[in-house]
């Protein structure tokens, strides 16, 4: 396997990079802004990553790492427009740690990618990270440094955008679903959540998952609107009931609907771990209709389609097999049959329209995950979407299924690329897209960035 080269690039079919990997603007030259847009405020934040043990709700301790101390870190929150300033300190976790904004299109010297985009934070240094939050949604952070093990144990927290000029509703639930050692927890909650709603206020559910595998959603007692998908808004979202929600790990859901005169309750893969306005009954939602959001909403303008002419088209076989990764060979979770760091890199240049292929051969499913942009949805198994446009950070990509995005790349930087099942990626399905003209951090690889 060792004697089995790849080649270093692939340009999906358009020019070869004028400048080889390594040279051009270095990736640590590509920072945020220094001031809020105007009539924004800065939002300083100090996150100190630290060993815990933390109680859930129910007593149960986990043995965790924390930004703050706390399961899970500090709510994050801003107002669009306004400059997110945040200072991570590593006291003392021995790995290291960074911040990844997930789904947030940061420059890419905020990415939070060690080894690619900053050097890993060490134990007793810090990093400062700094951008503008131009977008509006339901967000989260977390480590990306181990992060197969940081993430799962606690390094993660949620990042709540809000528009200037909207009226908030008046239940607003941020909702981080995570798994402790087996046990499933809602922020701190291992049990069931009771919230205040009187019939007919407006409500919110933000959901988040902050896992590795899919969850499933159900929401009994009313009839509610996916209002916005990774932090997107859905365009006319139609009413639905009894639909079950499969939110992809690293994805987000944000539903909205008025609190009906009697209860409601939120199913987490069909225990109740939700209940507004009291009740005590126990949904049967486990078989309720998937809501398929590629067929929901209403269609829109969008700016390409699978008719448009890309400038380049990657495709991705995502396989399980022996190859190498990290330099020992291993039973992989492969990339076109390689592994990390083996997988060759993706190059795009300013301003191409980039069309990825996604093709699952495994009996898995694999959460596709490109940093630093949004991609539009543009089919499922050669079948168009006919809802909203629908723009995602995060697309789970089910075993036998084929997946068309795309997008613009608007954003340069060199991007990690990868499987958000985070075990996945560390065992392999990690890749970085590149920008002509950009360059890593010298020999960036990502060793460990992940
Ligand atoms: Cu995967």
């Amino acid at each position: 396997l060792a004697f089995v080269r790849a080649p270093s690039a692939d340009t999906g079919g358009g020019a070869a990079a004028a400048q080889p990997a390594g040279h051009g603007t270095p990736v640590t030259d590509l920072r945020g802004p220094t001031t809020p847009a105007a009539g924004g405020t800065v939002r300083p934040y100090t996150v100190s990553a630290r060993t815990a043990t933390v109680a859930l709700t129910s007593g149960r301790e986990v043995d965790a790492w924390t930004y703050d101390g706390r399961l899970p870190g500090p709510p994050l929150t801003a107002v669009q427009g306004d400059l997110v300033e945040v200072t991570l300190r590593n006291e003392d976790i021995d790995d290291g740690v960074t911040i990844h904004w997930h789904g947030y299109d940061v420059p890419c010297g905020e990415d939070g990618a060690p080894g690619t985009t900053q050097d890993v934070v060490a134990r007793g240094a810090e990093f400062g990270y700094r951008f503008r939050a131009d977008q509006a949604g339901t967000f989260w952070y977390h480590t990306h440094q181990v992060s197969h093990v940081g993430v799962r144990r606690g390094l993660y927290g949620t990042l709540v955008v809000t528009p200037r000029d909207a009226e908030p509703a008046d239940v607003d639930l941020v909702l981080p679903v995570h798994t402790y050692g087996g046990v499933l927890a809602i922020g701190d909650d291992d049990g069931v959540l009771a919230e205040e709603a009187a019939p007919g206020s407006s409500v919110r559910l933000r959901l988040l998952n902050t896992d590795s595998e899919p969850h499933r959603f159900g929401l009994a007692g009313t009839a509610f609107r996916l209002v916005a998908v990774d932090g997107r808004d859905v365009h006319e979202p139609g009413e639905v009931s009894e639909r079950a929600l499969r939110l992809p790990a690293g994805g987000r859901y944000d539903l909205a609907f008025t609190m009906p005169d009697g209860p409601a309750a939120l199913t987490v893969d069909g225990e109740v771990r939700l209940r507004l306005g009291g009740g005590d009954d126990d949904p049967a939602t486990g078989e309720w209709p998937e809501l398929d959001p590629l067929h929901y909403g209403a269609p829109a303008e969008v700016p390409f389609t699978l008719d448009t002419r890309y400038d380049r088209h990657f495709t991705m076989v995502l396989d399980r097999g022996v190859a190498m990764v990290d330099g020992r060979p291993a039973f992989a979770q492969t990339v076109n049959g390689r592994g990390h760091p083996s997988i060759p890199e993706q190059v795009v240049a300013e301003g191409d329209l980039v069309r990825f292929t996604v093709v699952n051969r495994s009996l898995e499913t694999h959460p596709w995950h490109l940093h630093g942009h949004g991609v539009l949805v543009l089919a499922r198994d050669g079948r168009s979407a006919t809802g909203s446009p629908l723009w995602v950070d995060t697309f789970d990509v089910r075993p036998g299924e084929v997946w068309d995005v795309a997008f613009e790349a608007g954003n340069p930087g060199v991007w990690m690329n990868h499987c958000h099942n985070l075990p996945h990626a560390e065992k392999g399905m990690m890749l970085q897209l590149r920008y002509d003209g950009v360059a890593g951090l010298a020999g960036g690889h990502g060793h460990g960035s992940h």
